[in-house]
């Protein structure tokens, strides 16, 4: 089940040493606009990886005894954010993505995950149960200034921006079910768009143009990839599957959508178009390749 993911918990694992966080700030003169980061479970626990778009070149960045899940890019693409049990609970880390300079951001009992980087590469959102139900809340790429943005007695997930920074977007239970909501940066105007009382809807993912958002369902019996205009108008499947299809992430063109599936047996990551044509398989490891993030 595409929650499991979600929940992984492991033991005490290796502490890393911090250093230099400065290093994520620097431009990078790379051609990185092709790649997509993602974890992996092919070497006996999950590390953070990345590729090409075209599932050629992958490569591991983390490595340690415990589990990684969640990457989200820096707007430079020099570094990537993500999550780790390695100290008992789930903490935000980011690191180079040459595997250098890594360094943990929260530092509470608490599971914080999910990081997503604001468009101008300042603020970082997250999840976190610290206070209760998971909510969404705010730092400096440095961890400091941890701010609250939702209050509700209920879970709020999975904070997306939109690429003008102004928004975030995040799923939320608080009518009952999972819905996608929206809210303005300061944590005001958290409004329900998806509105779909008889199902689930998570893991959205605002297209780099800021006209859609991608998201999972499963109101058609399994989980599904849609996508929806932002006011939450035209809601539309894309994948027509007995699988489970989630994690959609836009390609920065705004043409391709990357996501995963069981529908090959266990989880591997894909791309599609954005009307759900041209369906391909990037990845083919023994276990689960899980979380794709497309460079910004
Ligand atoms: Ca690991
Ligand atoms: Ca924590
Ligand atoms: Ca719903
Ligand atoms: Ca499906």
């Amino acid at each position: 089940m595409l929650i499991k993911w979600i929940f992984i918990a492991s033991a005490v694992g290796l502490f890393i040493s911090v250093s230099c966080l400065s290093a994520c700030g620097e431009s990078s003169s790379q051609s990185i606009s092709q790649r997509i980061a993602f974890t992996s479970v092919r070497d006996g626990d999950f590390e953070v990886y990345v590729m090409n778009a075209d599932g050629s070149r992958q490569a591991r960045v983390t490595n340690n005894r415990d589990n990684e899940g969640s990457p989200a890019w820096s707007p430079d693409g020099s570094c990537i954010a993500f999550a780790s049990s390695r100290n008992g609970n789930w903490d935000v880390y980011i690191i180079k993505t040459d595997g250098t300079n890594e360094s943990r951001l929260t530092q509470n009992s608490a599971y914080d995950e999910f990081p997503a980087w604001s468009p101008d590469g300042t603020k970082i959102a997250f999840q976190s149960d610290r206070d209760g139900p998971y909510q969404i809340y705010l730092m400096n790429t440095d961890g400091t200034e941890q701010i609250r943005l939702t209050n509700v007695q209920a879970n709020d997930r999975t904070p997306n921006w939109s690429p003008d920074g102004n928004k975030i977007v995040f799923a939320s239970e608080r009518d009952g079910d999972r819905e996608i909501y929206v809210m303005d940066v300061d944590g005001s105007a958290q409004t329900n768009i998806s509105n779909s009382p008889d199902s689930d809807e998570w893991f959205p993912t605002w297209s780099p143009d800021g006209t859609k958002i991608a998201f999972i369902s499963d109101r058609d019996g399994d989980w599904e990839i849609y996508v929806m205009n932002v006011d939450g108008s035209v809601q539309t499947n894309l994948t027509h599957n007995t699988a489970d299809d989630g994690c959609p992430t836009w390609s920065p063109d705004g043409l391709k959508i990357a996501f995963i599936s069981d529908r090959d047996g266990d989880f591997e990551i894909y791309v599609m178009s954005t009307v759900g044509s041209e369906q391909t398989r990037l990845t083919r490891s023994q276990g689960d390749d899980v979380f794709p993030a497309w460079v910004p």
